[in-house]
């Protein structure tokens, strides 16, 4: 079984792999087939995640599986949620990856503190993942992990946020955690579990 990952995220990519490694799926990148980056004009992560989803398996007649995610803080009212990305991306662009994401992580501590010090610190990663046939068929599974935005930063491993989250039951941050400790209970995790039984009965 072929399947195309459609994300031009490598963190994402990685862990990608790693959890649908047990099931013998030959897995190739949206990078790697040069395949081009739609623009993600959905205001939720199902509908972005079908965009890639779908644009992927059309331009490589293959299924394709697209994963849309975010961290929402509840003090902000779920900010930056689907714009996760764009809070480091876009707004934030200076050419080095590593200060963008430290900039973001910084923007949602400072609008935290602009409530005080006793603010609500709650939060939730989300992740949808949307498989896309060439015909047209579709299906989406959700998965979410809550947690507490945690400042400053600690951690090295994983990617994007996960140094200032501290997942539920915890004290270390996901960048903290080794990956095979994150996919037991991350967002990402949570919702392969559902593709999985679905998609591959176990
Ligand atoms: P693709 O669309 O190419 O897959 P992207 O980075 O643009 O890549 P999203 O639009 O889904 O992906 O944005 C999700 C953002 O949320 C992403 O930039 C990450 O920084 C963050 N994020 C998602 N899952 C995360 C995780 O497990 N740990 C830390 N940050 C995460």
């Amino acid at each position: 079984k072929r399947l195309v990952i459609a994300t031009h995220n490598a963190g994402k990519l990685r862990e990608i792999s790693a959890l649908l490694a047990p099931f013998g799926i030959e897995c190739l990148s949206a990078g790697q087939l040069g395949l081009p980056e739609p623009e993600e004009t959905g205001t939720t992560f199902a509908e972005n995640a079908l965009i890639k989803a779908h644009a992927a398996a059309k331009a490589s007649q293959l299924p394709a599986l697209a994963d849309d995610s975010g961290l929402s803080v509840t003090a902000l009212g779920g900010r930056p949620g689907v714009y996760t990305a764009d809070w480091a991306e876009r707004q934030w662009f200076e050419g080095d990856p590593g200060r963008d994401w430290y900039m973001a992580m910084g923007k949602v501590e400072g609008l935290l503190c602009e409530q005080g010090d006793d603010v609500d610190r709650s939060c939730w990663f989300s992740c949808t993942l949307a498989i896309a046939w060439p015909e047209g068929d579709e299906v989406v599974y959700e998965g979410r992990v809550n947690g507490t935005f945690s400042w400053p930063p600690r951690g090295t491993m994983g990617f994007g946020y996960d140094p200032v989250f501290v997942p539920e039951g915890r004290d270390m941050t996901f960048a903290q955690l080794d990956p095979e400790e994150k996919h037991k209970i991350s967002h990402r995790a949570d919702a392969f579990a559902k593709l999985v039984a679905e998609q591959f009965g176990s």
